[in-house]
């Protein structure tokens, strides 16, 4: 089959929208594509030295001017160039905000000369961030104008409908997991000792610590757990809500029961070490960290919100509860600690449904497929312009 080249536009911090989009080129990078990322930072999980995989930086002007520095237009110009340059039959959006816009000026500029887009919407770029007033107007504009959209989960397709009145054709994907790398096998004497020192049970939690993820429900819950057993907490990541975790376990006098690992690369090995992973957030279109866990063979228990029932099943992999309702997720938490024979049970349903519905290779077929169509629709490649 042809060999297709890709331009690839994301947030490079470790939120899950960049570590998506990172994942799924490197795969298509696997498969024999050329990949081309273009972000203001090399993005976050992506090596230096990946095969078939091209980083090109966006440089922002810091002209003492510009208090707010305009880096859509700058990530626009160096699309235009790229375009200009490469043999691009795809260009793939991550997070609409505000890439999309971009993606569509810099469509304006070359024409028939530039490849045809693909939005892929991820969660607040929809629910929180593209539903502001002064944003709404332009991301619901670019979403309906694009050339393909797809949504991580059926809940953000929902929700883009309702905030932006979108009349068209969204394709859901699920977002995936590579199920050789995030795995029980990795589950280890040693490597749980090193988190727990005395065998005390683990309960996890991974994200980037913003305030939807709701930290303080995190902290809530283990305080709970706490009263009645010897569990420590793994905090995986770093953000802005981090500093205030760090207090509030203080305030309870857990702080010496808390293990940081900050923003760390090798998540796989940390994952199936947990007992249970913890994820208590405001609105989650999908909940790419909680699959890491569920593919390392962890039970999750999580809030009712946005996409998470579409991954976790209520009592079939974990237990999915009200947001805020920090007494029954740890009551949840519980159940799992003290029953091993649930623990057993919920942790290998999660893995069940990590290689079954949410494998990379299938998933990363669909998004191929996209590709292809896309490429042939605009006539197998835009074609460098020189
Ligand atoms: O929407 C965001 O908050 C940004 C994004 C990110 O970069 O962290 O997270 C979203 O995209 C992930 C990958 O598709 C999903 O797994 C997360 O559920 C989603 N976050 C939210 O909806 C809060």
């Amino acid at each position: 089959m042809e060999r297709l080249r890709i331009c690839v536009v994301c947030h490079p911090t470790q939120g899950g929208s960049g570590i998506l989009a990172t994942e799924l080129g490197k795969a298509m990078a696997a498969r024999g594509h050329q990949v081309h990322f273009v972000s203001h930072t090399r993005p976050f999980r992506l090596p230096d030295d990946t095969p078939n995989v091209h980083f090109h930086k966006v440089r922002i002007s810091d002209y003492p001017l510009f208090r707010y520095p305009p880096y859509s237009i700058a990530l626009a110009g160096k699309l235009t160039e790229l375009m200009q340059e490469q043999h691009f039959d795809v260009l793939h959006i991550h997070y609409a905000i505000p890439h999309a816009v971009s993606a569509f000026l810099s469509h304006e500029i070359l024409k028939e000369r530039a490849p045809k887009i693909l939005v892929t919407m991820h969660g607040t770029d929809v629910t929180v961030v593209g539903a502001e007033q002064e944003l709404k107007a332009v991301t619901g504009f670019v979403l309906g104008n694009c050339d393909a959209l797809t949504a991580v989960s059926e809940a953000l397709k929902t929700a883009s409908v309702e905030v932006f009145g979108l009349e068209r054709a969204i394709d859901v994907i699920p977002n995936f997991v590579d199920i050789a790398r995030f795995t029980p096998a990795k589950r280890s004497g040693p490597g749980r000792r090193a988190l727990a020192p005395h065998g005390e049970p683990l309960i996890g939690h991974m994200s980037n610590f913003r305030a939807v993820k709701r930290v303080g429900d995190v902290i809530d819950v283990f305080r709970r757990v706490r009263a009645t057993l010897p569990a420590r907490l793994v905090l995986i990541g770093d953000g802005p809500m981090l500093s205030e975790a760090r207090c509030r376990l203080a305030e309870a006098g857990l702080d010496g029961d808390v293990m940081e690992t900050g923003a760390i690369q090798n998540v796989e090995d940390i994952l199936p070490q947990l007992d249970v992973f913890l994820l208590p957030s405001q609105t989650e279109s999908f909940g790419l960290a909680a699959l890491e866990a569920m593919a390392s063979g962890v039970p999750c228990v999580t809030t009712n919100a946005g996409g998470l029932p579409e991954v976790i099943r209520d009592g079939v992999e974990g237990y999915t509860r009200t947001v805020g309702d920090t007494a029954a997720m740890a009551e949840a938490v519980q159940a799992i600690l003290t029953d091993a024979a649930l623990h057993e049970r919920l942790g290998a349903a999660a893995r069940t449904r990590a290689e079954t519905a949410f494998a990379l290779d299938k998933i990363v077929d669909r998004y191929e497929a996209v590709y292809r169509q896309l490429s042939a629709a605009s006539g197998g490649g835009a074609g460098p312009t020189g």
